[in-house]
């Protein structure tokens, strides 16, 4: 017999359960599109406890439509990150040509098997600043912003913080407003125009820390430091989360 409160019971044990593991991490990924998958894969297979908070129900980002809605996207010099989540593609006049959905569902499915957690619904408003460093994050529920409802938020304390929530560049844009930023402008400079080549390129130049304990990666790498959009064209995302991974490996 199915008793209904023992679904009750047994969803909200489990997620309190898995919440508390998760008040004190290594590294809190902002957005869980193809940048913040990548950097999760990679740093949970080297073993570091990491969390991607996202905001929507579904992860994913702007993967999941592919080019104009046609769910298809064009990669181009991550082969080697295609490979290894095992997303088929095939190769046509130098580019790499894959499924949206399939390239979506398999970036999850490798983070969250390598070890990474997901926690869906809820949205960084805020981050911890102490002593002059990013220490952490302020979640509260998606639902409970999007109703304007007066509910403070509550912390998750992390070793580094990762800006992957594209184009917005969210939490660059917080920490910018409140103390300034750590690049050579101290400001966001807001992306440019549409040119794939130049801004595949500069995604990953720009992948870094732009304040103490606070990297950018993906789009919000180039949203912050004034380099041109891309389209849907993702080689940079994934290579721009690896490296993401190695950098903040390289200090944890
Ligand atoms: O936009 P998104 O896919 O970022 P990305 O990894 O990839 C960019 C590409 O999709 C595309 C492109 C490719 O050439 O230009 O745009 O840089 O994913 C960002 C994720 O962050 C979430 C948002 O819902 C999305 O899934 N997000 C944004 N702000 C917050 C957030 C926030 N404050 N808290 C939690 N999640």
């Amino acid at each position: 017999m199915i008793r209904d409160i023992d679904i009750t019971r047994l969803i909200v044990e489990n997620f309190m359960q898995e919440f508390l593991q998760n008040v004190k991490i290594d590294v809190a990924i902002v957005g869980a599109g193809p940048s913040g998958l990548t950097a999760a894969y990679h740093l949970a297979k080297s073993g570091k406890k990491v969390v991607i908070f996202e905001r929507k129900l579904s992860p994913g980002g702007g993967m999941w439509g592919g080019g104009i809605g046609y769910p298809v996207i064009v990669v181009k010099g991550a082969e080697n990150i295609l490979k290894e989540m095992g997303i088929k593609y095939a190769e046509k006049n130098g580019y790499l040509i894959a499924n949206s959905i399939e390239a979506v569902a398999k970036l999850v499915a490798n983070a969250i098997d390598a070890g990474a957690k997901i926690f869906n619904g809820m949205t960084v408003e805020d981050v911890m600043i102490k002593n002059g460093r990013v220490c952490g994050v302020v979640i509260n529920w998606t639902s409970i912003m999007e109703a304007k409802l007066h509910v403070d938020p509550v912390s998750i304390e992390a070793k580094f913080v990762i800006d992957a929530t594209g184009h917005d560049c969210n939490v660059a844009r917080i920490v910018e407003k409140k103390y300034g930023l750590k690049t050579p402008t101290g400001k966001i400079q807001g992306e440019k125009a549409m040119w794939a080549d130049e801004g595949e390129r500069k995604t990953v130049e720009n992948t870094g820390e732009i304040f103490p304990g606070l990297y950018v990666t993906g789009m919000a790498a180039n949203a912050v430091m004034g380099a041109p959009r891309m389209g849907p064209i993702f080689g940079g995302m994934l290579l721009s989360g690896k490296k993401v991974a190695e950098m903040i490996l390289e200090k944890l």
